[in-house]
């Protein structure tokens, strides 16, 4: 129908190992710690959702001092997890389902357990001392230069606070961190590193991975200087400012190798700076990244005019570029949507940006059900970076342990009696079915899935917009307000497809939006 790569049309489910699923009562694994046979066990779950492709999140090798983005060996599932036979047998369940997935790629550092870093700190001849960055104190003593850690300072996820350096008393030399000392910086300048990650690429292709989701590729491209840069950004952690042009080279490399592979291999770069402007260089010329994530939208408050600055960024920005648009509600580092709009209602409209809008969009996993950020105590909290609500497990079932095999690993987000997947499958006016209807609303049009989008004139705190593909067409429509707004609209016939609180579906457009409703509007 379309000649278009799933990866533009498709909606990303991602999954975080940990809080996903264990693998209940007598399964293998840490009891109240999910494993991958715990996501195996529910993928007709996530067909019945109708999503396109899983992204999960770390499960290799790790000491866990970043839950898995500290990796100390990228080819190896962590015993946490399971096995290497258990992924291969995820990998074939889901694709016999039609579910592709992508995995997380960490290229900008390794644990410092991981062999490469024991070996590079064992010596300043180490052959592999020139892997990571290590360099002599500045010239009166202290870190190398200014450049801030992403963590540390006391908790909380600010960071900014503690020096991206970390002294090694042996040799007396710092090495680079960008994020925590467990997490040191590999040096993408030395060929062999490249080599070496180019190789972890190539296992995980060859064992059939459609894809990777690139964990901060921003980053990997460092000033060879490592000068201090601008004295504004000083106080910021560096892992939010550092924009290198050596890593557009990487990944231009990185898309042929990719691109090598038969079928539609895609890799989604997190490339964390927040301006919309800068992201747009990652796409290269159509031939670096596939896509990137951009996070704007993600630190959008619930408020219209926000919300068209953001939209009329990734018009300006990407459109000329012809990058193609991604769409981020919520992921394991920062609060659910359901947390930061403040309503379930207000969550409900909010789906209709991510799955309406135009570009490939990433569906937490939780946020389908509605969940709010637990609240975990100073004795629970376990994360270096302060980001554990959005990261409490999901609850399968209204029973007092909601499916999991044992408590787990952190509290369960409120309400899980009522918020969990058993209780709101049965209901067909929960947020899951919501999620559901307009997934498969977005399946059934190319026009939601690929259409061009046009910002349509609506009353204010109003944000439509219509998708147009070919013959089809669709209208968006949003309501930021706590108040109903009329919103008219040209040409007869439109029939409401799907609303955010289901009321009208399938019958003909009232032309007013509830208080904090949205809909998806079919040409009756
Ligand atoms: O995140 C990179 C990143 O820059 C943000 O996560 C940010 O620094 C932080 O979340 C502020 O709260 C990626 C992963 O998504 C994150 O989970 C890892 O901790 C980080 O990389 C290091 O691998």
């Amino acid at each position: 129908m379309t000649g278009a790569p799933w990866w533009r049309s498709g909606v990303v489910y991602q999954i975080y190992p940990r809080s996903f699923a264990d693998a209940g009562p007598g399964g293998a694994g840490r009891p109240g710690v999910g494993t991958l046979e715990g996501i195996r066990r529910h993928l007709d779950h996530l067909v019945w959702l109708g999503v396109d492709a899983l992204w999960l999140s770390p499960f290799y090798r790790s000491p866990m001092a970043d839950f898995g983005y500290d990796v100390s060996d990228h080819c190896d599932v962590d015993p946490t997890f399971g096995t290497l036979a258990d992924f291969d047998r995820l990998l074939a369940d889901a694709h016999d389902r039609g579910l592709r997935v992508l995995i997380d790629w960490v290229a900008n550092h390794t644990s410092d357990q991981h062999p490469w870093f024991v070996d590079s700190r064992s010596s300043p001849r180490s052959p592999r001392r020139s892997w990571y960055l290590w360099r002599d104190p500045a010239p009166g003593g202290g870190p190398p230069n200014h450049w801030r850690a992403a963590f540390g300072g006391g908790g909380g996820d600010g960071g900014g606070e503690v020096p991206a350096w970390t002294l090694d008393p042996a040799s007396g030399q710092y090495y680079l961190h960008l994020f925590l000392p467990e997490q040191p910086d590999l040096d993408w300048s030395h060929r062999p590193v490249v080599e070496a990650l180019h190789d972890v690429l190539r296992f995980w292709l060859d064992r059939g991975v459609d894809g990777f989701r690139a964990d901060a590729i921003h980053a990997i491209g460092k000033d060879p200087a490592l000068a201090d840069g601008p004295d504004d950004l000083a106080g910021q952690p560096r892992s939010s400012t550092n924009d290198h042009p050596s890593t557009h080279e990487h990944l231009r490399e990185l898309r042929t190798l990719l691109d090598g592979y038969p079928g539609e291999r895609v890799m989604v770069g997190e490339v964390y700076l927040l301006d919309t402007a800068k992201v747009a260089p990652y796409y290269g010329d159509g031939d670096e990244l596939h896509l990137a994530f951009n996070f704007p939208p993600l630190f959008t408050p619930w408020d219209v005019g926000a919300w068209r600055s953001r939209l009329a960024e990734v018009e300006r920005h990407l459109h000329p570029v012809g990058a193609w648009p991604t769409w981020v509600l919520g992921n394991h580092d920062n609060p659910r949507p359901r947390t930061r709009f403040g309503s379930e209602a207000r969550a409900r409209a909010a789906a209709f940006l991510l799955l309406g809008l135009q570009g490939t969009a990433f569906l937490y996993a939780g946020d389908e059900l509605g969940l709010e950020d637990a609240e975990v105590g100073p004795e629970e909290a376990v994360d270096p970076g302060g980001r554990d609500g959005c990261r409490a497990p999901i609850p399968w079932d209204a029973s007092p342990g909601h499916g999991w095999a044992a408590r787990p690993w952190l509290p369960w987000p409120p309400g899980p009696d009522l918020r969990n997947v058993a209780s709101q499958r049965q209901d067909p006016g929960s947020v899951l079915h919501l999620h559901r209807r307009l997934l498969a609303a977005r399946r059934a049009s190319p026009a939601l899935r690929l259409g061009d989008l046009e910002v349509l004139d609506a009353p204010e705190g109003v944000l439509a917009w219509s998708r147009v593909h070919a013959a089809d067409r669709r209208t968006v429509a949003v309501n930021f307000t706590g108040a109903p707004r009329p919103v008219p609209l040209d040409g007869d016939g439109w029939v409401v497809e799907v609303a955010s609180d289901g009321a009208g579906e399938g019958r003909p457009w009232s032309g007013r939006l509830g208080a904090d409703q949205a809909v998806v509007l079919a040409p009756g």
